[in-house]
């Protein structure tokens, strides 16, 4: 068995994490109280599948593999006393007294120091009752405190504790729509900046993206995080559907990392879903596989704000679940290849993997989203990512040209100087995202031996 831990950290992590929870359960036939639906004699997915985020207990429980962690109490006091109080271990849940106000430096520092410890012994417990670690998933927002901060600071632990465990995470990437605080830019680019050396593989969720989707595709007005969430969680699903389900056809996730991850630092695979469709219209929509496909490479599909016709595509993996017929995809991707919109990087030409879990997906009571039969998640390493990259600097930019904020920041004990490191760091980023969409002639040259 290959197991998965799951780590949520800061508001959003944790309310992400409770999406996530609350669909897997319902994928696989646990109840709410980690024990199994009536009439099932086992989970669904197989033998090894649930196993990989599930631990049975002695009494026939199933308990998450996850860890939450927040420095404050409230979002966590609501895991305790909400609809899943008894899912989780109480030493799963961790959180402080205070919270890190916005401000990475007292996630990376400060406050998020004090708690370290005791959420490395709850990860190591958690890690203890597993076989065989594959690593670990993290959900975390950039532009929290905790998030940002204390997220970094775990990332960095886990590396240094776990070794070469893979470690994934779906970041939240700030949006103007429902922002909380002004000082998003500075913690978004100072955490990818320390995380860029320990996260093997960053799906970046941006808000604006998933609350446009919930306004036009779900036709909810004002779109809360609940909202979003869902959304969200069924992303994660598709992702770790492989994962979860036996007899999946040809999918592993360190494969797909392999296939999707070209050089460390070019690690944020753009992440599109289809179909993202209302209750109301399911029974308008065919959604056949070539519709779905087609979808994917359309603007309104995606997780992150970006134009992939005006990029390049290094690879993509194609995570196809439900009712698909093998034959289909492959005509469906032929079509897609033929594009001349769906530029390919030249040193990379065949970049399409395709993975197929025979298990719908499933659709959560309160969740707008229709239940489907068959839907598609694509994960493509695509240059165009890097537009956020530029509108984050350039927010950025716009603050730290007048040092606004800085104070407190420097006050958590934070050298002005790591600005200006973490701020180069994404520029550099920005350019090794021109550097591999050009021409392959000039790579070797340019992105030295350590992108290589
Ligand atoms: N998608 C989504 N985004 C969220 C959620 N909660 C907060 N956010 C976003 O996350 C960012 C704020 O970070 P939080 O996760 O609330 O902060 P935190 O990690 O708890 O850190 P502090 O509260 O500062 O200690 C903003 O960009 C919010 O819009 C959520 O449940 N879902
Ligand atoms: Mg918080």
């Amino acid at each position: 068995m290959r197991e998965v831990i799951s780590i949520n950290v800061g508001q959003a992590g944790c309310q992400i994490g409770n999406s996530c929870w609350d669909l897997y359960t319902r994928e696989h036939g646990i109840g709410k109280d980690g024990f199994l639906q009536e009439g099932l004699t086992k989970p669904k997915g197989g033998d090894e599948g649930f196993g990989t985020f599930f631990h049975e207990t002695g009494n026939g429980k199933y308990v998450p593999r996850a860890v939450y962690v927040d420095l404050e109490p409230n979002v966590i006091d609501e895991v305790k006393t909400g609809e899943f109080k008894d899912l989780f271990h109480p030493e799963q849940l961790i959180s402080g007294t205070e919270d890190a106000s916005n401000n990475y430096a007292k996630g990376y520092y400060t406050t998020g120091r004090d708690i370290i410890d005791e959420v490395y012994n709850s990860i190591r417990k958690v890690a203890d009752q597993c076989d065989s670690l594959q690593g670990f998933l993290f959900t975390h927002s950039l532009g929290g405190g905790t998030g940002s901060g204390l997220g970094s600071l775990m990332l960095e632990e886990l590396s240094a504790e776990f070794g070469k465990k893979s470690k994934l995470e779906f970041a939240v990437y700030p949006a103007p729509q429902v922002s909380s605080s002004v000082v998003e830019p500075y913690n978004t680019v100072l955490s990818t900046h320390s995380t860029l050396e320990n996260a093997d593989v960053t799906f970046m969720v941006d808000n604006e993206a998933i609350y446009d989707m919930c306004k036009k595709n779900l036709g909810i007005p004002r779109p809360d995080y609940k909202n979003l969430n869902n959304l969200v969680a069924q992303v994660v699903s598709s992702v770790t559907a492989s994962l979860r389900f036996d007899g999946s056809l040809n999918v592993d996730l360190n494969e797909f990392q392999t296939n999707l991850v070209p050089y460390p630092r070019i690690h944020f695979p753009l992440v599109s879903y289809s179909p993202i469709t209302a209750k109301s219209r399911a029974n308008h929509e065919s959604n056949t596989v070539m519709e779905m496909t087609n979808a994917c490479f359309e603007p309104g599909s995606q997780m992150v704000k970006c134009d992939p016709r005006l990029g390049k595509y290094m690879s993509s993996c194609l995570l196809y679940r439900g009712d698909v017929i093998n034959r289909e995809v492959q005509t469906a991707v032929a079509s897609i290849k033929s594009r001349s919109t769906v530029q390919l990087v030249d040193w990379c030409p065949t970049g399409f993997k395709i993975g197929i879990c025979y298990e719908p997906p499933t659709a959560t009571p309160d969740s707008q989203l229709a239940d489907v039969k068959r839907a598609l998640c694509m994960l493509s390493n695509t240059t165009a990512i890097a537009d956020a990259w530029k509108r984050i600097d350039k927010k950025f930019d716009l603050m730290y040209s007048k040092r606004a904020f800085v104070h407190w920041f420097v006050g958590e004990g934070m050298e002005e100087g790591e600005f200006t490191e973490a701020r180069e760091d994404l520029a550099a980023l920005e350019r090794d995202y021109i550097e591999v969409g050009s021409d392959s002639y000039g790579i070797d040259e340019d992105m030295g031996d350590e992108a290589i």
